[in-house]
């Protein structure tokens, strides 16, 4: 039997893309794309869609039933910048959606959950240096701070409940389809954008800022993978570091060059900037390579000449 999916946050920068790529996989009619408001027409337009509000138990359950769903991509979330501008709400949506969501898989109404986690879970004592899984986690962030319950929560569901919860840490992820909103790590598909319409980009970071980031495909395929993997091979039930490459504005800024000689840019940090210090520059992710065999494809020259060329598309 095919599995019966639930996308929640289907209208944002991974949840649209990760609602194409399940809908190739397992087929349109079984993959239900659901978000708070109408806000990603080819989305809404592009297949199952209904309003589903993340906060509210009933709403959820209402679609898991009509739809007979047995696994949920919890994608709804407030990321690091907008948290600390609205820090209970952040706190209140990352934390009792996660909850609905493990408590109906608790309940049996799903069978498989995966839910992101973030790098935002370290904090300025981790050490920054290719970060190891298990580390000192003393997030600074609302949105760090929830995450990293979040995985605890996740681990204990696991472990007391036997619920199939599976999650990544995702780094900042680099794409063209959807932008982002209220990340520390926008800046690097801003700066894209501002290349191709003003051939200028005024960057909210440092120069050198170094942070990990990935390719949405690689975001995506990995997401994939660790929900296709047998139960056993997923040994961690917290999350799992996961790793593409690291770069600074700076370097993006010379991989840009290299095909658009006229950019320019300018540094002027703001807030985002002591999120951003507080954050590993590069990170560990041997056990996902170990345990699923996780790979990532793209680095940073592959990733500018596919967002110049995407973005000289759609805005000509
Ligand atoms: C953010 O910048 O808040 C997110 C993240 C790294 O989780 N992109």
């Amino acid at each position: 039997m095919k599995s019966k999916i639930l996308i929640i946050g289907a209208c944002g920068q991974i949840g649209s893309e990760l609602t194409i790529k399940l809908r190739e996989l397992y087929g349109a009619e079984n993959v239900i794309a659901s978000d708070i408001s109408y806000s990603n027409l080819d989305i809404v337009n592009s297949g199952i869609f209904e309003i589903v509000d993340a906060q509210n138990y009933a709403s959820i359950k209402v679609c898991i039933e009509k739809y007979k769903i047995d696994t949920v991509y919890l994608m709804a979330a407030i990321l690091s910048a907008s948290g600390e501008k609205y820090p209970m709400k952040a706190w209140d949506l990352n934390m009792e959606s996660l909850f609905h969501i493990l408590n109906l898989a608790r309940a049996k109404f799903i069978k498989k959950v995966f839910w992101p986690s973030s790098i935002a879970v370290f904090g300025s004592t981790t050490p920054k240096e290719y970060t190891p899984q298990y580390t000192i986690m003393e997030p600074s962030t609302v949105y760090g701070i929830t995450k990293q319950v979040g995985e605890r929560w996740c681990e204990y569901y696991h472990n007391k409940y036997g619920v199939d919860v599976r999650s990544l840490r995702y780094p900042g992820i680099i794409s063209w389809k959807t932008l982002p909103g209220g990340g520390t790590t926008d800046y690097a598909v801003e700066i894209y954008h501002k290349a191709i319409t003003d051939g200028f980009y005024d960057c909210f970071l440092k120069e050198d800022t170094e942070l990990p980031m990935m390719f949405m495909d690689d975001a995506i395929k990995a997401t994939v993978d660790i929900m296709t993997a047998k139960k056993e091979a997923v040994k961690i039930r917290s999350s799992y570091n996961l790793a593409a490459i690291s770069f600074t504005p700076k370097e993006v800024a010379e991989s840009i060059k290299q095909q658009m000689p006229e950019f320019t840019i300018t540094y002027n940090p703001d807030y985002r900037q002591d999120i951003a210090n507080s954050w590993p520059k590069n990170i560990n992710d041997s056990y996902a390579r170990q345990d699923w065999k996780w790979k990532h494809q793209f680095n940073l020259k592959d990733i500018t000449e596919e967002m110049l060329f995407q973005l000289n598309k759609k805005y000509k």
